[in-house]
Parts: structure tokens; C-alpha cells; sequence
């Protein structure tokens, strides 16, 4: 084969592949390649001139053209990619990006200030020896009322106090039968406190709400005296307030309990002097208690005779109010986390 043919070939690719490798954009791409393999280029030159050759000579050259023109299309190829690499390059050279920033923290969720307060009043009764029991929040009329000596014309069972379902049952109106339904459950002794949400049919102003919270305690055993209430209860206040805090105790009526009274605290923002939140008595009402009643005994199952018992009861939310200085009950329920914010 003619030597030289074959040179021109060799010099017509390594020319290609310089001229390709220098082309800094695609314009420049497609003019070096239509100015090598291009139908009025210089490999389909060079093809041209293939009647030089002997007819032995011919086809071995068309082959020796064919690899040539593969070698210039896959350098056309990889230097489209790297002028696009490049292009791309340059344009990311623009954007400042600090990867080493912190990124935004995300809000942290925490417990709601009415499950604190649950949950600070139910640790101290755990502290004293309390299990914790609960139960549904859709009841019978005997568990809410009857077991608890609420005679059938009492005003609280009305429809204007109470929520009631079309069967007949009702939404509790105190956390009370769950304890009435611990003593169908269990024997004597009987140590528990019972957390949870209660209804009525109130209307809604800054101290009352259709939907709030209670915890209430019941301790059956026997000989258990007014004595044990009363020292049960001034426990709690020292614990739960974390000082020393005077509790008084005024007569009060409960069907469920008898005798039944009153408690306040000591006002925890005047110390007793008398201010605006205690309307300047010193004292802050905060539960009621008494001595369970026999008749409600006799309902669930425990013998009067052999047992006696106190219980108490109290508005989780009114609690929370007091330690917190929430003026509206409100706040409580709107979920505005201005407010819950206050509390994580
Ligand atoms: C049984 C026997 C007795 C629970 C009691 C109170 C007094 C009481 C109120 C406080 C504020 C309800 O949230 S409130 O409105 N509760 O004054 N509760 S004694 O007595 C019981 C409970 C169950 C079997």
C-alpha cells in the first residue's frame, strides 16, 4: 500500500484529534468536525484519492479510512462532553455554596403544661405509695352517679350539667368511677390516684371549660381516719409546691363523702397578706375531700363495717394555673405555640 496515503491518513487524525481537543465551545466542535469528517472534508478527500492505489491496496485502505473516521467520531464525542463538563464548571464557580453552615435547627415539640402538672402531682402520690388507675370516658349512669349516692333528682345528673349519649350513657363528669370501679375490681386495701379528662355542660369563660382535667385519690383500708386525710393532703401541698405551705380546711357537701370539705393553700403569691389572685383572703381553695360516704361502700362491694376510707379530688387545670400564673383557661386548649413554648 502507498505509504504515503496511509501517512496522510495518521497526520489527517492526530490534526483532527488536536484541533478537536482545542475547540473550547460547540461551535467550534461542529466547524473541526464538519472540516474533518464532514462530507466536504478532508477524510472524504483523502477517500478520493484511493484510485492512487492498486486494487489489492484498495480495500485494505477503505477499512484504514473507516477506523480513522471511528477515531474522530469518538474523539467529536468526548470533547462534547467535556465542553459541556466545563460549561457546567464555570457556572458552578458562580454559586457560593458553604457546606460547612449549621442548618436550621427544627422546632422541638415537648409535653403539653397540663400533662406536667398530671404528671408532677401523679409523682408525688407514686412517692407516697399510690398506684395510678384509668378508665373509660364514656359511662354508665351508675358508675358517674348512681354508685356515688347522687340520689336519681339530683340537679348535677341533668341534662344542663351532664353530657349524654342517645344510649343512655353519659361523658364522665368526674374521674370518680374509676374508683368505683376499682372497688368492683379489687379487695381492700385500696391506695389510687386517677388522672384524666371530664366533661360537663359548662359555658366556656376564663375559669371554666365543657372539657377539663381532674385528679382524684381514694384510699380504703382499715381505720383510716379524718387524721390520715388531712395528713395525706398537707404531704402532697409540701411536696408538690416544694415548700412548706399552710392548708386549712373548711365543712363542705359531697353525696359521695361524709364528712366532706374544702382545702385551700396558703396563697402563693401574697404568703397570706392577701392579694388580687387570693381576693385578699391569703388562702386559695385548690380541693375537696372527705370521708367516703357508706352508702357508697355498700354499692361497690366493701363491707362498711370493716373499712373506711378518704378521697379527694381536684382540677388538674386550676392546679396549673395557680403554679404558672395562667390567668385563662383557655390557653390551655387553643394550642398556640407562643404559648405552649413557654413551658419546653
Ligand atoms: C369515690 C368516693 C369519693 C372524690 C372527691 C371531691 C371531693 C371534689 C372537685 C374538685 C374540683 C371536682 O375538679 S373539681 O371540680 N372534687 O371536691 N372529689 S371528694 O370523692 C370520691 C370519689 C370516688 C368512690
Amino acid at each position: 500500500m502507498s505509504a504515503s496515503l496511509n501517512e496522510e491518513l495518521a497526520a489527517l487524525v492526530a490534526d483532527a484529534e488536536s484541533a478537536l481537543a482545542a475547540a473550547a465551545d460547540d461551535n467550534a466542535l461542529n466547524t473541526a468536525k464538519a472540516a474533518f469528517v464532514g462530507k466536504g472534508g478532508s477524510l472524504t478527500a483523502l477517500m478520493k484519492r484511493m484510485r492512487e492505489l492498486s486494487p489489492e491496496e484498495r480495500p485494505v485502505f477503505g477499512k484504514a479510512v473507516n477506523v480513522a473516521r471511528e477515531q474522530v467520531n469518538a474523539a467529536i464525542d468526548g470533547n462534547r462532553r467535556r465542553i459541556a463538563a466545563e460549561a457546567q464548571q464555570r457556572s458552578l464557580a458562580g454559586t457560593q455554596i458553604d457546606a460547612t453552615l449549621p442548618g436550621r435547627a427544627p422546632d422541638r415539640g415537648g409535653p403539653h403544661p397540663l400533662r406536667m402538672v398530671e404528671q408532677d402531682m401523679v409523682n408525688v402520690f407514686r412517692d407516697l405509695g399510690y398506684d395510678v388507675a384509668l378508665g373509660p370516658e364514656v359511662e354508665s349512669d351508675f358508675h358517674n352517679f348512681g354508685a356515688l349516692n347522687f340520689p336519681d333528682d339530683h340537679p348535677a345528673r341533668d341534662m344542663h350539667d351532664t353530657l349524654k349519649l342517645e344510649d343512655g350513657r353519659l361523658l364522665r363528669t368526674h374521674t370518680s368511677s374509676v374508683q368505683v370501679r376499682t372497688m368492683l375490681a379489687n379487695k381492700p386495701p385500696i391506695r389510687v390516684v386517677v388522672p384524666g379528662a371530664v366533661y360537663r355542660s359548662d359555658t366556656v369563660d376564663a375559669t371554666h371549660s365543657p372539657y377539663f382535667h381532674q385528679l382524684e385519690g381514694l384510699v380504703v383500708d382499715r381505720n383510716i381516719s379524718m387524721a390520715h386525710l388531712k395528713g395525706t393532703l398537707q404531704a402532697f401541698v409540701d411536696r408538690y409546691f416544694q415548700r412548706s405551705l399552710p392548708i386549712r380546711l373548711r365543712p363542705s357537701y359531697f353525696p359521695f363523702t361524709e364528712p366532706s370539705a374544702e382545702v385551700d393553700i396558703q396563697c402563693v403569691f401574697c404568703g397570706g397578706d392577701g392579694c388580687r389572685v387570693c381576693g385578699k383572703s391569703g388562702w386559695i381553695e385548690i380541693l375537696g375531700c372527705g370521708m367516703v360516704d357508706p352508702a357508697v361502700f355498700e354499692s361497690c362491694g366493701v363491707d362498711p363495717n370493716e373499712w373506711s376510707g378518704f378521697a379527694f379530688g381536684m382540677g388538674i387545670e386550676r392546679v396549673a394555673m395557680l403554679r404558672y400564673q395562667i390567668e385563662d383557661i383557655r390557653h390551655f386548649y387553643d394550642n398556640d405555640v407562643r404559648f405552649l413554648s413557654h413551658f419546653s
